[in-house]
């Protein structure tokens, strides 16, 4: 068995046994109280969900598996002479709760440039669409596509034992994160380049390939790859793209179907499709403003406008967040350090003053401050990635990493199907006149 593989059913099964015990004497202990305003308002809150690679705090943001996005900059092993860490390490710290070595993460590259070959019949599945298709839905069909690959779905087929589930979800969770980066990259240059395809350069580590399929070649924008992709793998249990993976792995849909639902989550405005909404809000405010470098009182003004309109600002609030977004800020830092001069980066920064006062001053918006699609457009068309339609395609390749190490998790631990209680209101009407 590979190492990883031993490493994370080794500490699977140990876990396992202490959740046993620990439910047979504490199962009835109370975890949460739930109030209406809850059931009618989108579930905000409630724990109800065991989610192990990482965790969201309000205030100080995401940690994976404890430690902190700076941290990770510290601890994880990058490329020679890199700044920013491999999502390969994280990757392994998601699936096993541990630091990875340098060796280890070559490792990981070099397994998942090995399960990287996309079969021939998932390029013409992306071929037969008209090319203006949204590239998400192109992401989402080709990942169905892939499906046939499915270990689980063969092995449960074939009448695996339920104590063996985790073995294929482990191999599948490998092999779709080894394929992303083809796909995705074939959907860009399918859809903005003529189909001009550039094959893989398997010296290259994941991200670093990943960068160099999309055709930029620029080390900058590598190092950029890889930070980006770490920082977008996982926001715990709850966001909607990774509870959808949960929920639909939770009936033993294989990981491909499951990932391919999730990634119709992450399609939507409020979640992963504000980064492309973001760099359209900007574009569009420059272009109405006439200016690349509009003052805070134009932005300020623009904004307003579009509160106005009854429209969302994109990139700005949170459901579980009450400060700006720390995945916000590692994007900040990096172009601090790289790209101080951008007018387009100055444009997000001066958004960053600008826009927390006003959403507080609505008086009901709970958190005014920046996420993480606040900053990342502006990033990427810096470097030439200027087509914003593409852009939940980056933040799905990213996110595939800890949603499929916890699916890992979920079967090696043997959650059962999630099925929560639905009300009507009839029966909450009932209920208030009952008390
Ligand atoms: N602009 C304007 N109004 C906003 C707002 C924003 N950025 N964020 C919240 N509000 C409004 C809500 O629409 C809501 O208004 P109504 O009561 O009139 O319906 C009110 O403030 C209260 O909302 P909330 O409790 O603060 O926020 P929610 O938990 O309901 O929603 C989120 C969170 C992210 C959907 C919301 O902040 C939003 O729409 N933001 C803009 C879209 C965005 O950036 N999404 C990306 C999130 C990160 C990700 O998943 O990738």
């Amino acid at each position: 068995m590979d190492p990883l593989k031993q490493k994370f059913i080794d500490k699977a099964s140990a876990l396992k046994a202490e959740i046993k015990s620990l439910l047979r004497e504490h199962g009835s202990k109370k975890v949460d109280e739930v109030v209406l305003s809850q059931v009618f308002g989108g579930a905000r809150g409630i724990k109800m969900m065991i989610w192990e690679t990482s965790n969201l705090d309000p205030v100080k943001g995401i940690r994976f598996r404890g430690y902190s996005i700076p941290e990770l900059k510290e601890l994880l092993p990058t490329r020679p002479g890199g700044k920013e860490p491999l999502p390969e390490g994280l990757f392994w710290l998601m699936l096993v709760g541990e630091i990875p070595t340098e060796e280890e993460v070559k490792w990981l590259s070099q397994q998942w440039t090995n399960r990287s070959n996309v079969p021939e019949h998932v390029f013409r599945v992306l071929d037969s669409l008209p090319v203006e298709t949204h590239p998400m839905t192109q992401f989402v069909m080709a990942i169905s596509a892939l499906q046939t690959e499915s270990c689980f779905a063969r092995r449960y087929d074939e009448g695996i034992h339920k104590s063996e589930y985790w073995d294929p979800t482990y191999e599948d969770a490998m092999n779709l994160i080894a394929r992303l980066p083809r796909i995705a990259a074939y959907i860009y240059r399918r859809t903005y380049f003529n189909g001009d395809h550039i094959p893989p350069d398997i010296s290259q580590d994941w991200a670093g390939n990943f960068g160099h399929m999309l055709g930029i070649e620029n080390d900058e924008f590598k190092s950029l790859m890889r930070l980006y992709m770490t920082i977008h793998a996982d926001h715990e249990g709850g966001n909607a793209s990774a509870h959808t993976v949960h929920l639909v792995g939770s009936t033993l849909s294989d990981p491909y179907l499951s990932f391919a639902a999730g990634m119709g989550a992450l399609a939507g405005p409020l979640h992963g499709l504000a980064n492309q909404e973001v760099i359209k809000f900007i574009f569009r405010m420059l272009d109405a403003l006439g200016t690349e470098t509009p003052s805070k009182e134009q932005i300020a003004d623009y904004v307003q406008t579009t509160l106005s309109r009854g429209q969302v600002i994109p990139g700005y609030g949170h459901a579980v967040l009450r400060q700006p977004d720390p995945r916000f800020m590692a994007q900040k830092a990096f172009a601090e350090d790289y790209l101080q001069d951008s007018d387009i980066v100055q444009v997000v920064w001066n958004l960053f003053e600008v826009v927390p006062p006003i959403l507080q001053s609505l008086g009901k918006v709970k958190n005014p401050w920046p996420n993480v699609d606040a900053h990342s457009g502006a990033l990427l068309v810096h470097y030439g990635l200027k087509q914003y339609s593409y852009y939940t395609v980056l933040f799905g390749v990213s996110r595939a990493l800890g949603v499929m190490a916890a699916l890992c998790w979920s079967r090696a631990l043997g959650l059962p199907l999630e099925r929560p209680k639905s009300v009507t209101t009839k029966w909450v009407k009932e209920f208030i006149a009952e008390q």
